[in-house]
């Protein structure tokens, strides 16, 4: 990884103060930061190339459709897809899940059928299915964590039956930051003839993925998460799919013909992307995407677990300091701390300049099965050092001392 400090330096909002204390930003999982590189590029649409895409002929409109399009092909490369025609872009992960089952849901499941899920997704990846399962009269299946929160092929194997239809599971886990062995249940659920729907929400930004190798059928992702804009999302599915698939948006260019009776839709994915698209964020991804690979993968996945092990080890020395995920994948720490609530603690974070997301973190039937209310979770990324470590253990000490020994 370039040097730390050149990272940071790319990070204008690291400069800021927050409660008159230095930024400390250890909320990634919730959205991360972006560079000046993706600011500039959003910027460069909107002062120098602004036009709507696929409509003028006229030179600037082709310049923003070739900008718009040529994100399209980095983030096929991003994540090896066959094809830039299998990315369709929608305005987040959560729009892109619930794309693949409202579109699907109703034609492939029927009374009776099964869909595989879990208590580790996020509600973006659960509701959906829920809502299909609730309609279709299909049954929802959950496959059995380990004791420490983990999918596994083992547990996969023990709920996958004839009558599955479809998968939708995470790959990392965004509150205990495990990676689900993906590639194996997909290949088991093949042999079903399952389709597999991956929320890759937390794994775009720290792991390299390859749809070809996995062989999912629809995965889904955020800009925002990955050091690009918001409103930016990417759903990636296996052309044949998409082309059997109904659109669930209708309007501007995504249409073929119109007519009094009847019309006809585009090819995928533009069938998928009706009225003007969010397009200086797009470009913003392909910024962001150019980032990430300038960094690589290894360097981002050593850093991160290299200031996880650090944070492990003083926050363990902490009494009373409950982790849920000592051990993990990615850099995210899942904690409590004993007889203090999690948004008690929040404040003291916030006083502290210590950016860390307190509450449900959107798994709610996660949560149940933790038996916790809510929890904390600090989650690392590639600007962040030592220092905010420490910043992160020094609060939770004085957080420590506030609520439960009364001491400022
Ligand atoms: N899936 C996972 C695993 C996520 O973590 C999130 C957002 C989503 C889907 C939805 O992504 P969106 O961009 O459409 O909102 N997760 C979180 C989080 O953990 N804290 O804030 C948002």
């Amino acid at each position: 990884m370039s040097s730390l400090q050149t990272v940071r330096d790319d990070f204008k909002i690291l400069n800021e103060t927050m409660n008159g204390k230095p930024l400390v930003y250890l909320d990634s999982s919730a959205t991360s930061l972006k560079p000046n590189s993706v600011v500039e590029a959003i910027e460069f649409y909107n002062t120098k190339k602004t036009a709507n895409v696929h409509r003028g002929v006229y030179k600037l409109g082709n310049e923003a459709t070739e900008l718009y399009e040529g994100s399209r092909h980095t983030v096929a490369k991003f994540i090896n897809a066959k094809s830039s025609n299998e990315i369709v872009f929608t305005k987040g992960c959560t729009e892109a899940l619930n794309l693949v089952a409202m579109s699907l849901g109703h034609s492939i499941i029927e009374e009776g059928d099964e869909i595989i899920t879990s208590e580790l997704e996020h509600h973006s990846s659960f509701l959906p299915w829920q809502w299909i399962a609730n309609h279709q009269k299909a049954k929802l299946v959950f496959v059995p964590l380990t004791e420490d929160g983990r999918i596994t092929v083992e547990n996969f194997k023990s709920v996958l039956s004839e009558r599955t239809k479809v998968v939708a599971l995470t790959y990392v886990s965004n509150v205990m930051g495990y990676i689900t062995p993906i590639k194996e249940i997909i290949k088991l659920a093949h042999s079903v003839g399952a389709l597999v729907s991956v929320d890759a929400a937390q794994a775009s930004p720290h792991i390299k993925i390859d749809v070809q190798n996995l062989d999912c059928d629809f995965l889904s992702f955020t800009g925002h998460k990955m050091l690009g804009p918001t409103g930016i999302g990417v759903l990636y599915g296996k052309y044949s799919l998409l082309e059997k698939m109904e659109p669930i948006s209708f309007g501007g260019e995504m249409i073929d013909l119109v007519d009094l009776n009847g019309s006809t839709f585009k090819n995928p994915p533009y069938k998928f992307e009706a009225g003007t698209p969010v397009i200086g964020s797009a470009i913003g991804l392909k910024a962001a995407i150019d980032y990430i690979n300038k960094i690589g993968f290894d360097a981002i996945q050593k850093h991160e677990i290299e200031l996880r092990e650090y944070a492990i080890d003083l926050l363990s020395k902490i009494e009373g300091v409950n982790i849920y995920n000592t051990v993990s994948d990615v850099g995210i720490i899942n904690f409590n701390i004993e007889d203090v609530h999690p948004h008690d603690m929040a404040s003291v974070y916030d006083n502290h300049g210590v950016c860390v997301r307190a509450g449900h973190h959107c798994t709610q039937l996660f949560m149940k099965w933790l038996k916790a209310p809510a929890t904390l979770r600090a989650s690392i990324y590639i600007y962040n050092t030592k220092e905010d470590i420490d910043a992160l253990v020094a609060a939770t000490i004085s957080g420590k001392d506030i609520f439960l020994h009364g001491i400022f």
